[in-house]
């Protein structure tokens, strides 16, 4: 008797029931000469990053939250949680095989891992462990922000433009913990399910809204801001914006992608050229604005277009939707 096929219910309410790890396999076909490598830093970001999500829930019971009593190469004062991110990305990371090397932005210097040549590609990559760290205290959203390029291990500075960029992303430790990745199609979206321990993708080939009526800054720098800066506010204000600031990149620039609008760290008095860093933060965002339709811009250029002086190096970020990009860029150049 031959049994008809009964609907099977969607699981987690997805018809297509993908994890990350699944995602990435069936991704490894677009690349001709796939080893499996990307996969498997991808692997090591995803366990990393449910590790950091598990121990931040914990942070006030364990005692980690506040300040280690030094500061990193920023001048910045490490929290505890800076320094258990940052062990954890490297302990994981530094495993894989494809890793070269890495870079951190509590690490003053590159770390090369695995200077072995020959056979399979060689990855960088790069990292805010913990990203948005006042909002820890206060039980806000922080963020992991993470940026890959294949390198050679002979290639010291590992410095290369962000358009040069194999993979980038974020992890959201927020109301819940969410991992959006890009690898060059298209920017996906997958959320913790700690049930089970394992990213469900809950979107694909997100795309930023062309417009939105909201805006993302720090308005307490104002009077530092270039005139242009200052004019397009009082046009947001004026047509009935509403100001959205966490003070955490991932969680300001996360809304951008699902809603639209336009997040802003303008040069200040305090940072003349931008607080916030090329390599781990600025490159990393701009791929997935782009990739989901959105622009990526300093004011003058095209961030993924810049050359790096520094692992550090600080840029100017505006990332937004393209009206709002546009507007913004019309008041800059009055
Ligand atoms: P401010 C967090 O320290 C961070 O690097 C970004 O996550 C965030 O967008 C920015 O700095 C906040 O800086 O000066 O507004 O506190």
């Amino acid at each position: 008797m031959a049994s008809t096929a009964r609907n099977i219910e969607p699981i987690f309410g997805c018809s297509s029931f993908m994890t990350l790890q699944t995602h990435m396999l069936a991704d490894e076909h677009r690349f001709r000469d796939a080893n499996g490598a990307l996969s498997w830093i991808i692997s090591a970001l995803a366990i990393s990053t449910k590790t950091i999500s598990a121990r931040l829930k914990r942070a006030r019971l364990e005692d980690v939250l506040g300040e280690v009593g030094r500061d990193n190469i920023h001048g910045e004062h490490q929290q505890k949680l800076d320094v258990i991110a940052n062990d954890v990305l490297v302990q994981v990371l530094r495993g894989r095989d494809g890793v070269a090397v890495l870079g951190s932005e509590e690490a003053d210097d590159l770390l090369f891992v695995n200077t072995r040549t020959g056979d399979g590609d060689r990855y960088a990559v790069l990292f805010d462990p913990l990203d948005g760290t006042s909002n820890l205290d206060v039980a806000g959203p922080v963020g992991t922000i993470f940026s890959i390029f294949k390198t050679e291990p002979s290639n010291v500075d590992c410095l290369h433009p962000g358009a040069q960029q194999i993979a980038a992303g974020y992890v959201l430790y927020g109301s819940s913990t969410i991992f959006v990745l890009t690898t060059g199609a298209g920017v996906h979206m997958f959320v913790l399910d700690p049930s089970i321990g394992a990213y469900i993708r809950v979107e694909e080939s997100i795309c930023v809204p062309k417009f939105g009526a909201t805006y993302s800054i720090n308005e307490a720098n104002a009077a530092g801001f270039p005139r242009g800066y200052r004019r397009y506010l009082q046009q947001c204000r004026d047509e009935g914006f509403s100001s959205r600031y966490v003070g955490a990149m991932v969680a300001d620039v996360h809304r951008v992608l699902l809603t639209g609008g336009i997040f802003m760290y303008p040069p200040t008095q305090k940072s003349p050229e931008g607080k916030l860093r090329l390599m781990y933060e600025a490159n990393p965002m701009a791929m997935i604005i782009e990739q989901a339709g959105g622009v990526a811009t300093t004011g003058c250029e095209r961030i993924l277009d810049l050359r790096p002086t520094g692992l550090h190096q600080r840029v100017p970020v505006i990332l937004g939707s393209p009206d709002n990009v546009t507007d913004l860029k019309e008041c800059l150049s009055e």
